[in-house]
């Protein structure tokens, strides 16, 4: 699948925006399909998945081991519950495979197995590594004289992970500019806001004082998002010294009102009647980000 570099007008923002309602719909289907999910950490993170796979990453759902694909990383793995449907909608699996989430027999669990699931370039799940991999890969394209880019997603409490800060350190010090890590900074983690368990800001700062460029951005804005992420691109095409790293200002359970910034949501199970109201949500969701893109598109 060729890069899009089309032009980021109205029409391609509108574009994105149905395929992100669409993707936040099927995350809440597939949660019901297995009888649970991480809905917060996928919902927040469903923006930035949607633009990278949809308008940026070079990729081949027909060919997922192409050698000059794109790589990305789902550090944050527990978002599988959006990521899994993403893959599906894309042609990388069928969507049997998903009436069967988490379930015993399925080959897609709660967390993604690169071994088992088309078009996974890394298994995640345990925290704190996705950086990591994200550095072996661009230096792998770097070695074999690639032009590939790796974007690794990452979660704002996952950054509590001391491993993270050794990954980010060797990105800088082998100045990977293919690299491109993004931190889904929704303030919430598994039981509780990431102020109140181990506060990470300002993060911003962090990775530029560990020699990173940095943007932070509203990580719900398609428009915001298109800028940072065509600059990081830029930044390599253009021989930059340095790696990337994107502050995406989100919040957990995005799209559904009850769910919206609230940790309670980094894990549940949707009953008849809270599914009901999480659809409904969606759909005014969708109609205020529609008039949003109408109104600051151009
Ligand atoms: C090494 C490790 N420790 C603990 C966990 C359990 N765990 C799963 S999700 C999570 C919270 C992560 O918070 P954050 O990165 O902010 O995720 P998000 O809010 O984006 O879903 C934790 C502690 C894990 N998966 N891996």
């Amino acid at each position: 699948m060729p890069v899009n570099y089309k032009p980021f007008d109205k029409a391609e923002w509108l574009r994105l925006e149905a395929k992100a309602h669409e993707l936040r719909k099927f995350t809440l289907q597939t949660s019901i399909w297995g009888g649970s999910g991480h809905m917060g950490g996928a919902l927040s993170a469903m923006d930035i998945m949607t633009i990278l796979y949809h308008r940026f990453m070079k990729h081949d759902p027909s060919n997922p081991d192409w050698d000059d694909r794109d790589r990305f990383v789902l550090s944050k793995g527990h978002a599988a519950v959006g990521y899994a449907p993403l893959l599906v909608d894309l042609g990388y699996m069928p969507v049997e495979e998903l009436h069967i989430f988490n379930l015993t027999g399925s080959k897609i669990g709660m967390h993604l197995d690169s071994n088992k699931v088309r078009g996974v370039d890394f298994s995640t799940g345990s925290l704190g590594h996705g950086i990591s991999l994200g550095v072996g890969a661009a230096l792998a394209g770097r070695m074999k004289g690639k032009d590939y880019m790796t974007f690794v997603l990452c979660g704002d409490g996952e950054m509590n992970e001391g491993s993270n800060w050794e990954a980010i350190m060797s990105a800088a010090h082998y100045k990977l500019s293919s690299l491109v890590v993004f931190v889904d900074n929704n303030k919430c983690m598994i039981d509780g806001r990431v102020n109140d368990v181990m506060s990470i800001e300002p993060i911003d700062k962090k990775f530029k004082e560990f020699n990173f460029n940095v943007g932070r951005i509203d990580g719900h804005n398609f428009s915001q998002l298109n800028i940072a992420i065509e600059a990081a691109i830029q930044n390599f095409k253009n021989g930059g010294d340095k790696p990337t790293a994107i502050i995406l200002d989100t919040y957990k359970g995005e799209g559904v009102d009850f769910m919206k910034d609230d940790y309670v949501w980094h894990y549940g199970t949707l009953d008849e009647e809270k599914a009901t109201r999480a659809f409904a949500s969606l759909e005014k969701y969708y109609e205020e980000r529609k008039a949003r893109a109408e109104r600051e598109g151009k």
